[in-house]
Protein backbone atom coordinates (compact mmCIF):
# COMPACT_ATOMS: atom_id res chain seq x y z
CA UNK A 1 0.00 0.00 0.00
CA UNK A 2 0.90 3.37 0.65
CA UNK A 3 3.94 2.93 2.24
CA UNK A 4 5.62 -0.14 1.51
CA UNK A 5 7.73 -2.28 3.96
CA UNK A 6 10.51 -2.45 1.83
CA UNK A 7 11.55 0.88 2.88
CA UNK A 8 10.58 0.48 6.13
CA UNK A 9 12.84 -2.30 7.32
CA UNK A 10 15.73 0.20 7.50
CA UNK A 11 13.72 2.78 9.86
CA UNK A 12 14.66 0.99 12.75
CA UNK A 13 15.37 3.59 14.85
CA UNK A 14 14.39 6.91 13.87
CA UNK A 15 15.68 10.22 15.36
CA UNK A 16 13.89 13.58 15.28
CA UNK A 17 15.91 16.04 13.58
CA UNK A 18 15.97 19.07 12.23
CA UNK A 19 13.95 20.94 15.14
CA UNK A 20 14.87 24.80 14.25
CA UNK A 21 18.11 25.56 16.47
CA UNK A 22 16.61 29.21 17.58
CA UNK A 23 14.95 29.64 20.85
CA UNK A 24 12.12 31.34 18.87
CA UNK A 25 10.51 29.09 16.50
CA UNK A 26 8.14 29.25 14.40
CA UNK A 27 5.38 26.66 15.38
CA UNK A 28 4.04 23.93 12.92
CA UNK A 29 0.84 23.16 14.55
CA UNK A 30 -0.85 20.64 11.80
CA UNK A 31 0.24 18.94 7.94
CA UNK A 32 1.23 21.57 5.99
CA UNK A 33 1.66 24.36 9.04
CA UNK A 34 -2.04 26.18 8.08
CA UNK A 35 -4.93 25.53 6.27
CA UNK A 36 -3.32 25.69 2.49
CA UNK A 37 -1.31 23.13 3.40
CA UNK A 38 1.30 24.85 1.14
CA UNK A 39 4.24 23.70 2.11
CA UNK A 40 6.60 26.39 3.15
CA UNK A 41 7.64 27.89 6.75
CA UNK A 42 8.54 30.80 7.80
CA UNK A 43 11.61 29.94 9.84
CA UNK A 44 15.10 31.58 9.53
CA UNK A 45 18.74 30.62 10.70
CA UNK A 46 18.30 27.04 9.69
CA UNK A 47 20.91 24.98 9.09
CA UNK A 48 22.96 23.70 5.75
CA UNK A 49 23.75 20.83 6.81
CA UNK A 50 23.24 18.16 10.14
CA UNK A 51 24.56 14.92 11.00
CA UNK A 52 23.44 12.29 13.77
CA UNK A 53 25.84 10.67 16.48
CA UNK A 54 26.37 7.74 14.53
CA UNK A 55 26.77 6.21 18.25
CA UNK A 56 23.37 6.89 19.34
CA UNK A 57 21.44 6.40 15.86
CA UNK A 58 22.81 2.84 16.11
CA UNK A 59 21.62 2.75 19.47
CA UNK A 60 24.94 3.24 21.68
CA UNK A 61 26.25 6.15 23.18
CA UNK A 62 24.69 8.21 25.62
CA UNK A 63 24.43 11.21 23.49
CA UNK A 64 28.01 13.04 25.07
CA UNK A 65 29.37 13.34 21.72
CA UNK A 66 27.39 16.14 20.54
CA UNK A 67 26.88 15.98 16.74
CA UNK A 68 26.28 18.29 13.85
CA UNK A 69 23.62 20.45 14.28
CA UNK A 70 21.17 18.43 16.11
CA UNK A 71 19.88 20.00 19.04
CA UNK A 72 18.48 17.07 20.34
CA UNK A 73 17.86 13.01 19.82
CA UNK A 74 14.58 11.23 20.80
CA UNK A 75 13.89 8.16 20.24
CA UNK A 76 10.68 6.57 18.78
CA UNK A 77 9.92 3.57 17.08
CA UNK A 78 10.84 0.98 14.75
CA UNK A 79 8.39 2.98 11.86
CA UNK A 80 7.71 6.79 12.06
CA UNK A 81 5.65 7.60 8.88
CA UNK A 82 3.70 10.57 10.61
CA UNK A 83 5.51 14.39 10.31
CA UNK A 84 6.40 15.82 13.33
CA UNK A 85 4.15 18.84 14.78
CA UNK A 86 5.73 21.75 16.71
CA UNK A 87 3.04 24.32 18.75
CA UNK A 88 3.25 25.93 21.80
CA UNK A 89 6.86 24.31 23.11
CA UNK A 90 5.58 20.60 22.50
CA UNK A 91 6.80 18.15 19.40
CA UNK A 92 4.37 16.06 18.61
CA UNK A 93 4.93 12.65 16.44
CA UNK A 94 3.48 9.79 15.36
CA UNK A 95 5.02 6.11 15.48
CA UNK A 96 4.86 2.59 16.73
CA UNK A 97 4.34 0.40 19.80
CA UNK A 98 7.75 -0.47 19.46
CA UNK A 99 9.52 2.26 21.64
CA UNK A 100 7.37 0.88 24.50
CA UNK A 101 9.91 -1.71 24.81
CA UNK A 102 10.75 -2.02 28.61
CA UNK A 103 7.52 -0.74 30.08
CA UNK A 104 5.74 -4.17 31.61
CA UNK A 105 2.63 -2.41 31.58
CA UNK A 106 2.20 -2.30 27.77
CA UNK A 107 2.55 -5.87 25.18
CA UNK A 108 5.17 -4.99 21.94
CA UNK A 109 2.18 -5.91 19.84
CA UNK A 110 1.67 -4.08 16.34
CA UNK A 111 0.03 -1.36 17.37
CA UNK A 112 0.47 2.74 17.58
CA UNK A 113 1.93 5.48 19.66
CA UNK A 114 1.98 9.22 19.83
CA UNK A 115 4.92 10.97 21.37
CA UNK A 116 4.34 14.65 23.11
CA UNK A 117 8.46 15.68 23.29
CA UNK A 118 9.22 19.05 24.70
CA UNK A 119 11.08 21.28 22.09
CA UNK A 120 13.43 22.60 23.86
CA UNK A 121 15.28 19.04 25.65
CA UNK A 122 13.74 16.13 23.81
CA UNK A 123 12.23 15.02 26.99
CA UNK A 124 8.99 13.11 26.86
CA UNK A 125 5.83 14.73 28.09
CA UNK A 126 3.42 12.18 27.82
CA UNK A 127 2.28 9.23 25.02
CA UNK A 128 -0.40 7.79 24.34
CA UNK A 129 -0.44 4.29 23.16
CA UNK A 130 -2.96 2.60 20.85
CA UNK A 131 -3.29 -1.09 20.38
CA UNK A 132 -3.08 -3.03 17.35
CA UNK A 133 -6.76 -3.20 16.20
CA UNK A 134 -7.58 -7.03 15.60
CA UNK A 135 -11.51 -7.04 15.78
CA UNK A 136 -12.34 -5.70 12.50
CA UNK A 137 -15.54 -6.54 10.03
CA UNK A 138 -14.66 -9.64 8.11
CA UNK A 139 -12.71 -8.98 4.97
CA UNK A 140 -10.85 -5.66 6.21
CA UNK A 141 -7.78 -5.55 4.82
CA UNK A 142 -6.39 -2.88 7.79
CA UNK A 143 -3.16 -2.61 9.53
CA UNK A 144 -1.54 -5.18 8.51
CA UNK A 145 1.38 -3.59 7.64
CA UNK A 146 2.08 -2.35 11.24
CA UNK A 147 2.77 1.15 10.08
CA UNK A 148 2.04 2.88 13.41
CA UNK A 149 0.15 6.36 13.51
CA UNK A 150 1.14 7.77 9.83
CA UNK A 151 -1.75 11.17 10.65
CA UNK A 152 0.43 14.24 11.79
CA UNK A 153 -1.14 15.44 14.97
CA UNK A 154 -3.32 18.95 14.18
CA UNK A 155 -3.03 20.85 17.67
CA UNK A 156 -5.00 24.32 18.94
CA UNK A 157 -4.69 25.82 21.76
CA UNK A 158 -5.18 22.85 24.35
CA UNK A 159 -6.00 20.49 21.99
CA UNK A 160 -4.53 17.82 19.64
CA UNK A 161 -6.54 15.61 17.30
CA UNK A 162 -5.89 13.03 15.28
CA UNK A 163 -6.54 9.90 13.32
CA UNK A 164 -4.87 6.54 15.33
CA UNK A 165 -3.42 3.64 13.24
CA UNK A 166 -6.71 2.28 15.00
CA UNK A 167 -8.69 3.93 12.39
CA UNK A 168 -10.49 6.46 14.91
CA UNK A 169 -10.18 9.78 15.32
CA UNK A 170 -9.29 11.56 18.87
CA UNK A 171 -9.10 14.87 20.43
CA UNK A 172 -6.21 14.47 23.04
CA UNK A 173 -5.20 17.14 26.12
CA UNK A 174 -2.10 18.84 24.97
CA UNK A 175 -1.18 18.24 28.72
CA UNK A 176 -1.48 14.71 29.07
CA UNK A 177 -2.48 12.97 31.94
CA UNK A 178 -0.34 15.53 34.25
CA UNK A 179 -3.35 18.06 34.65
CA UNK A 180 -6.19 14.72 35.77
CA UNK A 181 -8.30 13.09 33.42
CA UNK A 182 -10.37 15.47 30.91
CA UNK A 183 -13.30 13.66 29.92
CA UNK A 184 -16.06 13.13 28.61
CA UNK A 185 -13.49 10.18 27.33
CA UNK A 186 -12.30 8.84 30.93
CA UNK A 187 -11.65 5.21 29.74
CA UNK A 188 -7.99 5.45 28.66
CA UNK A 189 -6.17 2.84 31.01
CA UNK A 190 -8.98 0.32 28.77
CA UNK A 191 -8.21 1.94 25.87
CA UNK A 192 -3.96 1.65 25.89
CA UNK A 193 -4.51 -1.39 26.69
CA UNK A 194 -4.73 -4.97 24.98
CA UNK A 195 -7.54 -6.61 23.97
CA UNK A 196 -8.48 -8.93 27.37
CA UNK A 197 -5.83 -7.44 29.12
CA UNK A 198 -5.92 -5.78 32.21
CA UNK A 199 -6.03 -1.77 32.07
CA UNK A 200 -3.07 -0.12 32.28
CA UNK A 201 -1.87 1.97 35.39
CA UNK A 202 -2.03 5.65 34.36
CA UNK A 203 0.70 8.27 35.21
CA UNK A 204 1.23 11.72 34.70
CA UNK A 205 3.06 10.76 31.78
CA UNK A 206 0.40 9.19 29.58
CA UNK A 207 -1.96 10.89 27.44
CA UNK A 208 -5.10 12.19 27.88
CA UNK A 209 -8.15 11.32 25.45
CA UNK A 210 -11.08 14.06 25.35
CA UNK A 211 -13.28 12.28 22.83
CA UNK A 212 -12.93 10.03 20.26
CA UNK A 213 -15.08 9.13 17.63
CA UNK A 214 -14.72 5.71 15.49
CA UNK A 215 -15.87 6.03 11.87
CA UNK A 216 -15.36 2.04 11.50
CA UNK A 217 -17.76 0.97 14.28
CA UNK A 218 -20.09 4.86 13.63
CA UNK A 219 -20.04 4.71 9.80
CA UNK A 220 -19.36 1.43 8.81
CA UNK A 221 -16.15 2.38 6.78
CA UNK A 222 -13.35 -0.50 5.99
CA UNK A 223 -10.13 1.55 6.27
CA UNK A 224 -7.80 -0.02 3.96
CA UNK A 225 -3.85 -0.61 4.81
CA UNK A 226 -3.66 2.12 7.40
CA UNK A 227 -5.35 5.21 8.31
CA UNK A 228 -3.50 8.29 6.83
CA UNK A 229 -4.98 11.48 6.91
CA UNK A 230 -4.60 13.98 8.78
CA UNK A 231 -7.16 16.35 10.61
CA UNK A 232 -8.32 19.99 9.38
CA UNK A 233 -9.93 22.59 11.41
CA UNK A 234 -12.57 25.35 9.81
CA UNK A 235 -13.89 27.17 12.44
CA UNK A 236 -15.55 24.91 15.09
CA UNK A 237 -15.20 21.93 12.09
CA UNK A 238 -12.92 18.92 11.86
CA UNK A 239 -12.40 17.23 8.64
CA UNK A 240 -10.57 14.24 8.25
CA UNK A 241 -10.56 11.13 5.49
CA UNK A 242 -11.30 7.94 5.95
CA UNK A 243 -9.10 5.86 4.31
CA UNK A 244 -11.98 4.09 3.51
CA UNK A 245 -10.77 1.27 0.19
CA UNK A 246 -10.68 -2.11 -1.02
CA UNK A 247 -10.94 -6.06 0.75
CA UNK A 248 -8.35 -7.93 0.98
CA UNK A 249 -8.01 -9.51 -2.31
CA UNK A 250 -8.51 -5.67 -3.87
CA UNK A 251 -11.13 -6.86 -5.74
CA UNK A 252 -13.86 -4.60 -4.43
CA UNK A 253 -14.90 -1.92 -2.22
CA UNK A 254 -16.87 -3.78 0.78
CA UNK A 255 -18.56 -0.01 1.71
CA UNK A 256 -18.78 1.95 -1.57
CA UNK A 257 -21.51 3.97 -0.21
CA UNK A 258 -19.29 4.59 3.29
CA UNK A 259 -17.88 8.41 3.42
CA UNK A 260 -14.53 9.12 2.39
CA UNK A 261 -14.43 12.48 3.68
CA UNK A 262 -16.31 12.85 7.86
CA UNK A 263 -17.18 16.16 9.45
CA UNK A 264 -16.98 15.98 13.16
CA UNK A 265 -17.70 18.89 16.03
CA UNK A 266 -14.24 19.90 17.11
CA UNK A 267 -15.67 20.00 21.06
CA UNK A 268 -17.09 17.07 21.19
CA UNK A 269 -16.48 14.66 18.27
CA UNK A 270 -19.88 14.47 17.32
CA UNK A 271 -20.62 13.74 13.43
CA UNK A 272 -22.21 16.85 11.75
CA UNK A 273 -21.39 16.03 8.20
CA UNK A 274 -19.91 13.64 4.96
CA UNK A 275 -19.23 13.68 1.91
CA UNK A 276 -22.13 12.48 -0.32
CA UNK A 277 -20.08 11.57 -3.63
CA UNK A 278 -20.20 7.89 -3.42
CA UNK A 279 -16.33 7.79 -4.04
CA UNK A 280 -16.44 4.17 -3.00
CA UNK A 281 -18.21 3.17 -5.98
CA UNK A 282 -15.17 4.32 -7.74
CA UNK A 283 -12.31 4.07 -5.74
CA UNK A 284 -9.15 2.38 -7.24
CA UNK A 285 -7.35 1.40 -3.77
CA UNK A 286 -8.08 3.60 -0.93
CA UNK A 287 -8.73 7.34 0.71
CA UNK A 288 -5.64 8.23 1.98
CA UNK A 289 -5.86 11.94 1.38
CA UNK A 290 -6.06 14.54 3.64
CA UNK A 291 -8.05 18.00 3.35
CA UNK A 292 -6.87 21.38 3.04
CA UNK A 293 -9.16 24.49 2.53
CA UNK A 294 -8.64 28.36 1.20
CA UNK A 295 -10.79 31.36 1.25
CA UNK A 296 -12.37 31.66 -2.55
CA UNK A 297 -14.60 34.61 -3.15
CA UNK A 298 -16.41 35.01 0.12
CA UNK A 299 -16.48 31.45 1.04
CA UNK A 300 -14.07 29.09 2.47
CA UNK A 301 -13.73 25.67 0.59
CA UNK A 302 -12.76 22.01 1.27
CA UNK A 303 -10.36 20.53 -0.85
CA UNK A 304 -10.31 17.02 -1.13
CA UNK A 305 -8.47 14.32 -3.07
CA UNK A 306 -10.26 10.99 -3.94
CA UNK A 307 -9.52 7.65 -4.30
CA UNK A 308 -10.52 7.53 -8.18
CA UNK A 309 -8.71 10.50 -8.89
CA UNK A 310 -11.20 13.24 -8.79
CA UNK A 311 -10.13 16.47 -6.33
CA UNK A 312 -13.12 18.00 -5.16
CA UNK A 313 -13.81 21.46 -3.26
CA UNK A 314 -16.60 21.34 -0.53
CA UNK A 315 -18.42 24.53 1.02
CA UNK A 316 -16.77 24.65 4.85
CA UNK A 317 -19.78 24.26 7.08
CA UNK A 318 -20.36 27.83 9.05
CA UNK A 319 -22.28 26.25 11.61
CA UNK A 320 -23.04 23.14 13.29
CA UNK A 321 -26.64 21.25 12.29
CA UNK A 322 -28.59 19.30 14.82
CA UNK A 323 -28.31 16.71 12.33
CA UNK A 324 -25.85 15.05 9.93
CA UNK A 325 -25.99 16.69 6.68
CA UNK A 326 -24.57 16.22 3.32
CA UNK A 327 -21.03 18.57 2.31
CA UNK A 328 -22.14 20.38 -0.62
CA UNK A 329 -20.28 19.83 -3.29
CA UNK A 330 -18.42 23.37 -5.39
CA UNK A 331 -16.28 21.53 -8.08
CA UNK A 332 -14.78 18.74 -9.13
CA UNK A 333 -12.12 17.66 -11.39
CA UNK A 334 -11.07 14.78 -12.78
CA UNK A 335 -7.27 14.48 -12.89
CA UNK A 336 -6.88 11.45 -14.37
CA UNK A 337 -7.37 12.42 -18.75
CA UNK A 338 -9.33 10.03 -20.62
CA UNK A 339 -6.03 8.77 -22.16
CA UNK A 340 -4.95 7.56 -18.10
CA UNK A 341 -8.22 5.95 -18.53
CA UNK A 342 -9.06 4.28 -21.82
CA UNK A 343 -6.42 2.66 -24.39
CA UNK A 344 -8.24 2.19 -27.79
CA UNK A 345 -11.28 2.62 -26.26
CA UNK A 346 -11.58 0.09 -23.26
CA UNK A 347 -10.72 1.44 -19.40
CA UNK A 348 -7.25 0.32 -18.47
CA UNK A 349 -7.59 -1.80 -15.27
CA UNK A 350 -5.75 -0.20 -12.28
CA UNK A 351 -4.25 -2.91 -11.28
CA UNK A 352 -2.38 -3.52 -14.20
CA UNK A 353 -0.18 -0.86 -13.26
CA UNK A 354 1.07 -2.65 -9.92
CA UNK A 355 4.28 -3.96 -11.14
CA UNK A 356 3.97 -6.55 -8.79
CA UNK A 357 0.85 -8.28 -10.80
CA UNK A 358 1.69 -11.05 -12.79
CA UNK A 359 0.15 -9.70 -15.54
CA UNK A 360 0.87 -5.83 -14.95
CA UNK A 361 2.74 -3.96 -18.33
CA UNK A 362 4.32 -1.68 -16.18
CA UNK A 363 7.98 -2.08 -16.82
CA UNK A 364 8.74 0.37 -13.88
CA UNK A 365 10.60 2.55 -15.86
CA UNK A 366 7.91 5.50 -15.19
CA UNK A 367 6.84 5.62 -18.55
CA UNK A 368 3.58 2.87 -17.85
CA UNK A 369 0.31 5.72 -18.50
CA UNK A 370 -2.95 4.13 -16.48
CA UNK A 371 -5.45 5.63 -14.24
CA UNK A 372 -3.82 6.92 -10.69
CA UNK A 373 -5.63 8.24 -7.69
CA UNK A 374 -4.87 11.15 -5.06
CA UNK A 375 -2.64 10.21 -2.20
CA UNK A 376 -1.60 14.18 -1.74
CA UNK A 377 -2.91 16.94 -0.19
CA UNK A 378 -4.42 19.60 -2.63
CA UNK A 379 -2.17 22.96 -2.37
CA UNK A 380 -4.25 26.48 -2.25
CA UNK A 381 -2.18 28.78 -3.16
CA UNK A 382 -3.44 32.38 -4.50
CA UNK A 383 -6.74 31.13 -5.89
CA UNK A 384 -5.88 27.95 -7.33
CA UNK A 385 -5.02 24.43 -6.39
CA UNK A 386 -2.04 22.29 -6.78
CA UNK A 387 -2.50 18.54 -6.99
CA UNK A 388 -0.61 15.36 -8.49
CA UNK A 389 -1.88 11.91 -9.14
CA UNK A 390 0.03 8.97 -7.11
CA UNK A 391 -0.56 5.49 -6.13
CA UNK A 392 0.75 3.39 -3.44
CA UNK A 393 4.86 3.58 -4.13
CA UNK A 394 4.86 -0.55 -3.68
CA UNK A 395 2.82 -0.35 -7.20
CA UNK A 396 6.16 0.89 -9.00
CA UNK A 397 7.12 4.10 -11.10
CA UNK A 398 4.17 5.31 -13.88
CA UNK A 399 3.21 8.47 -15.49
CA UNK A 400 2.03 10.93 -12.68
CA UNK A 401 0.19 14.51 -13.82
CA UNK A 402 -0.07 17.34 -11.91
CA UNK A 403 -2.53 20.08 -11.99
CA UNK A 404 -3.19 23.64 -11.69
CA UNK A 405 -6.67 24.12 -11.13
CA UNK A 406 -9.24 27.61 -10.67
CA UNK A 407 -10.61 27.69 -7.60
CA UNK A 408 -13.36 29.78 -8.52
CA UNK A 409 -15.12 27.71 -10.56
CA UNK A 410 -18.31 25.74 -10.09
CA UNK A 411 -19.49 22.07 -11.44
CA UNK A 412 -17.92 19.80 -13.03
CA UNK A 413 -14.73 21.97 -13.85
CA UNK A 414 -12.68 19.05 -15.45
CA UNK A 415 -12.60 21.60 -18.85
CA UNK A 416 -13.43 24.77 -17.49
CA UNK A 417 -10.99 24.54 -14.40
CA UNK A 418 -7.76 23.60 -15.63
CA UNK A 419 -5.34 26.33 -15.79
CA UNK A 420 -2.12 23.85 -16.91
CA UNK A 421 -1.23 20.57 -16.54
CA UNK A 422 2.47 18.81 -15.89
CA UNK A 423 2.92 15.02 -16.97
CA UNK A 424 6.96 15.30 -16.48
CA UNK A 425 6.52 13.80 -13.52
CA UNK A 426 6.07 10.12 -12.00
CA UNK A 427 3.27 9.31 -10.11
CA UNK A 428 3.70 11.09 -6.55
CA UNK A 429 2.54 11.17 -3.04
CA UNK A 430 3.99 14.36 -2.64
CA UNK A 431 2.61 17.72 -1.10
CA UNK A 432 3.64 20.39 -3.26
CA UNK A 433 5.33 23.71 -1.46
CA UNK A 434 4.41 26.73 -3.50
CA UNK A 435 7.27 29.70 -2.79
CA UNK A 436 7.53 32.90 -4.74
CA UNK A 437 5.78 31.97 -8.12
CA UNK A 438 7.90 28.58 -7.83
CA UNK A 439 6.32 24.77 -7.37
CA UNK A 440 8.31 22.30 -5.90
CA UNK A 441 7.22 18.92 -6.15
CA UNK A 442 8.82 15.37 -5.77
CA UNK A 443 7.79 11.89 -7.00
CA UNK A 444 7.89 8.43 -6.98
CA UNK A 445 11.09 8.01 -9.07
CA UNK A 446 12.64 10.17 -6.90
CA UNK A 447 13.11 13.31 -8.64
CA UNK A 448 12.32 17.22 -7.86
CA UNK A 449 10.45 19.10 -10.27
CA UNK A 450 10.56 23.17 -10.08
CA UNK A 451 7.50 24.39 -12.12
CA UNK A 452 6.25 27.89 -12.62
CA UNK A 453 3.70 27.97 -10.64
CA UNK A 454 1.64 30.29 -13.24
CA UNK A 455 2.41 28.47 -16.55
CA UNK A 456 3.21 25.16 -15.33
CA UNK A 457 6.03 25.80 -17.18
CA UNK A 458 9.55 23.23 -16.09
CA UNK A 459 12.24 25.35 -14.74
CA UNK A 460 14.03 22.31 -13.90
CA UNK A 461 14.16 18.61 -12.68
CA UNK A 462 17.19 17.18 -9.85
CA UNK A 463 17.55 13.55 -9.92
CA UNK A 464 18.17 11.88 -6.29
CA UNK A 465 18.79 9.19 -7.40
CA UNK A 466 16.50 7.06 -5.17
CA UNK A 467 12.51 6.60 -4.32
CA UNK A 468 10.93 9.77 -2.88
CA UNK A 469 7.51 9.50 -0.87
CA UNK A 470 7.91 12.29 0.91
CA UNK A 471 7.38 15.95 -0.47
CA UNK A 472 9.54 19.66 -0.06
CA UNK A 473 10.04 21.58 2.27
CA UNK A 474 10.89 25.30 1.70
CA UNK A 475 12.36 27.19 4.59
CA UNK A 476 15.00 29.68 4.66
CA UNK A 477 15.44 30.01 1.44
CA UNK A 478 16.16 25.89 1.39
CA UNK A 479 14.83 23.20 0.14
CA UNK A 480 14.75 20.19 2.18
CA UNK A 481 13.33 16.50 1.26
CA UNK A 482 14.21 13.00 2.26
CA UNK A 483 14.31 9.90 -0.20
CA UNK A 484 14.60 6.40 0.18
CA UNK A 485 18.02 6.52 1.30
CA UNK A 486 16.68 7.82 4.34
CA UNK A 487 16.85 4.23 5.87
CA UNK A 488 20.57 4.61 5.65
CA UNK A 489 20.13 7.71 7.24
CA UNK A 490 22.42 6.59 10.32
CA UNK A 491 25.37 6.94 7.80
CA UNK A 492 23.86 9.00 5.91
CA UNK A 493 22.00 11.85 7.50
CA UNK A 494 21.61 14.82 5.71
CA UNK A 495 23.21 13.93 2.43
CA UNK A 496 19.66 13.45 1.25
CA UNK A 497 18.62 17.30 1.79
CA UNK A 498 18.98 19.46 -0.79
CA UNK A 499 19.02 22.80 -0.49
CA UNK A 500 18.73 25.61 -3.46
CA UNK A 501 18.74 29.80 -3.36
CA UNK A 502 15.34 30.36 -4.57
CA UNK A 503 15.51 32.86 -7.04
CA UNK A 504 13.90 36.21 -7.15
CA UNK A 505 12.25 35.46 -10.29
CA UNK A 506 10.81 32.24 -11.45
CA UNK A 507 13.31 30.47 -14.28
CA UNK A 508 11.53 31.08 -17.84
CA UNK A 509 13.75 28.31 -19.67
CA UNK A 510 14.16 24.58 -19.22
CA UNK A 511 16.98 23.94 -17.12
CA UNK A 512 17.14 20.46 -16.55
CA UNK A 513 20.35 19.36 -13.96
CA UNK A 514 21.71 23.32 -14.60
CA UNK A 515 24.34 24.37 -12.52
CA UNK A 516 22.57 27.46 -12.17
CA UNK A 517 19.56 25.79 -9.50
CA UNK A 518 21.90 25.66 -7.04
CA UNK A 519 21.22 21.98 -5.71
CA UNK A 520 23.88 19.83 -4.34
CA UNK A 521 24.09 17.06 -1.69
CA UNK A 522 24.84 18.38 2.03
CA UNK A 523 27.89 17.09 3.50
CA1 LIG B 1 -9.63 11.77 29.30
Amino acid sequence: MLLNRMSSRVIIVVYLIGVPLSASAADWPQWGRVNSRNMISQEKRLPDSFEADKNLASGQGDGSEKAGNIKWVARLGSFTYGNPTVADGRVYVGTDVRALRGDPRFKLTRGGLIRCLDEATGELLWQLAIPERRKLPAGTHFGQQHLGVCSSLTVEGDRAYVVTSAGDIVCLDVHGQANGNTGPFTDEARYMAEPGKPPVKLDDKLGDIIWRFDPIDELGVYPHDAASSSVLIVGQMLYAGTSNGMDKPHKKVLAPLAPSLVVLDKDSGRLVATDNEKIGTRLYHAAWASPSSGKVGDRTLIFFGGGEGICYAFEALEDRPAKPVYLEKVWSYDCNPPEYKFRHGKPIPYYEGDKRKSYSTNKNDGNYIGPSQIIATPVFYEGRVYVPLGQDPAHGRGRGMFHCIDASKTGDITRTGVVWTYDGLDRSLATAAIADGLVYVTDVGGRLHCLDARTGECCWVHETGDEAWGGPLVADGKLYFGNKKIPDFPRRCGHDCLWRSVPDRPLSTRRFGNPRSMLRFLR
